[in-house]
């Protein structure tokens, strides 16, 4: 045993030697997920399991941030009632149980006042707070300024440096703080010119130089982060800065999933990254396995090879027809924000091969006769979901899935559509654009619960309609 060890480490210590030239390989330091969603919160029954997933993934850390629980925002000068601290308790025992280091971190930015007696108080407030999560065994503590209107950059820093020097540095074992300012994104950090804005200056200059700052990117949701872009903010802040990043997150847009992997994201070194899930946990699975990929790797991280390698890791049997329904539900967008890869997979290809084709007049038979297959396939995909899925993943996609399923019996219809107008079957072609119009009114309803594929599988309805309509 003893002897194998030392050859083991000979080998280890050559492999490192003669692999010193090469780009460093290195884990992100603290990787993991923040629940800092709007909405209904995760359950605690939810969060342990998630525990015991990030263990299993490698994932080392967890900040416990719900936008919508009171007592960490709206409330958050009142103590966990019992109940609650149980809970809490319990799932921090979870969290160490799985070496997940818990961050517990309180937002009182709604309301939080620096200065006079009130001031005092609420400084006060913060250190009993934190205090009672210490005693439950948390080690870590998160401060968090976004989304309020208060941009006193350099009274917030100062709030909490005080934590820092009364809190952190008076209780054994913690480490430093963590926190997001309120101008979190970089492009609303600047002005035109790439200056830093009074708010982000003041901030970034008066926070003590150990806290480690958390940011979204570019945007709030960010399509992607270069290693230029990371720079660039970490100039403004004069410190390496973590990455709060928003994907799988929904909350914008809960009606639709984010199936897809994470993609674009630095791959100079980073001191943390933590990863905003939607509120439907079993669905965030896929994103948070491609996370920890990334974070395991980030030089090395293939989005392809991770996206695969989740599906199948989380849907075994059913991967094959999980990666076809997942390949509709990955693109998410809202007025403000985009993220996501283009939703359609093998559909979108073939459809844009159809049009393309259509276009340029050539013979669109096979092309058609693919799209009739694949849709077929994808038909097959979601009736075994329905089916064979167990519960835990249907109660968080099942009206997606059906959302999926009258999709595909349109494009269906809409296929049937091209054929009889090909064979010049006028009364066939009217009687399935009529069809096709009605189930298209109903999907269009349905979207307010459940979106799929808008761009690809939905848009195609929308496609042969216009056609036929433009050609007659
Ligand atoms: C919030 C976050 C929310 C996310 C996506 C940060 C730092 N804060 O606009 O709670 O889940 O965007 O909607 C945010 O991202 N604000």
């Amino acid at each position: 045993m003893k002897l194998k060890k030392v050859i083991l480490a000979g080998v280890l210590a050559a492999f490192s030697l003669s692999a010193a030239n090469f780009p460093a390989s290195a884990a992100i330091p603290m990787r993991g997920i923040v629940e800092g969603f709007y909405g209904t919160p995760w359950t605690n029954e939810k969060r342990i399991m998630m525990m015991d997933f990030c263990r299993r993934y490698d994932l080392n850390a967890y900040i416990y941030a719900p936008k919508d629980d009171p007592w960490h925002r709206a409330k958050w000068r009142e103590p966990y009632p019992e109940d609650k601290k149980t809970e809490l308790a319990d799932l921090i025992k979870s969290a160490r149980k799985n070496k997940v280091r818990f961050v517990f971190a309180v937002s009182p930015g709604l309301d939080l006042h620096y200065d006079g007696a009130k001031g005092a108080a609420d400084k006060q407030f913060m250190l009993k707070k934190f205090a009672a999560m210490y005693d439950l065994g948390v080690r870590d503590f998160a401060v968090f300024f976004d989304d309020i209107k208060d941009l006193n950059g350099q009274k917030q820093a100062e709030f909490i440096n005080y934590l820092q020097k009364h809190f952190v540095d008076t209780h054994e074992g913690v480490s430093p703080l963590i926190t997001v300012p309120t101008q979190y994104h970089r492009l609303n950090m600047v002005d035109e010119k790439g200056k830093a804005l009074d708010y982000t200056e003041k901030f970034a200059a008066t926070l003590d130089k150990s806290v480690l700052v958390l940011y979204t990117g570019e945007k709030v949701v960010s399509d992607g982060l270069t290693d230029e872009d990371l720079k660039k903010a970490e100039e403004i802040y004069g410190r390496n800065l973590g990455i709060w990043w928003n994907y799988p997150v929904n909350d914008y847009a809960e009606n639709k999933l984010a199936l897809g992997a994470i993609y674009d994201l630095p791959k100079k070194e980073v001191p943390a990254i933590f990863f905003n899930p939607m509120k439907y946990a079993q669905m965030s699975k896929i994103a948070l396995i491609s996370g920890a990929k990334y974070a395991q790797n980030p030089a090395a991280y293939d989005e392809n090879a991770a996206l695969n390698a989740a599906i199948a890791d989380e849907y075994g049997d059913l991967a094959e027809d999980m990666r076809i329904f997942a390949a509709h539900a990955q693109y998410l967008r809202s007025s403000w924000c985009y993220i996501g890869r283009p939703d359609g997979g093998d559909f979108r290809l073939l459809a844009d091969e159809f049009w393309q084709k259509t276009k340029g007049e050539e013979d669109t038979a096979e092309t058609w006769q693919k799209l009739f297959d694949e849709t077929e396939k994808a038909q097959r995909a979601t009736e075994k979901l329905l089916n064979k899925l167990p519960e835990k993943y249907l109660a968080e996609c099942r009206p997606q899935l059906l959302q999926f399923e009258r999709i595909l019996r349109a494009d269906k219809v809409a296929l049937d559509l091209l054929k009889a107008r090909a064979e010049n079957n006028a009364a066939d072609a009217a009687k399935l654009t009529k069809e096709l119009k009605a189930r298209r009114a109903i999907i269009a309803d349905e979207n307010k619960t459940a979106s799929v594929s808008e761009d690809c599988a939905q848009k195609f309805i929308d496609d042969v309609l216009a056609y036929c309509k433009s050609k007659h």
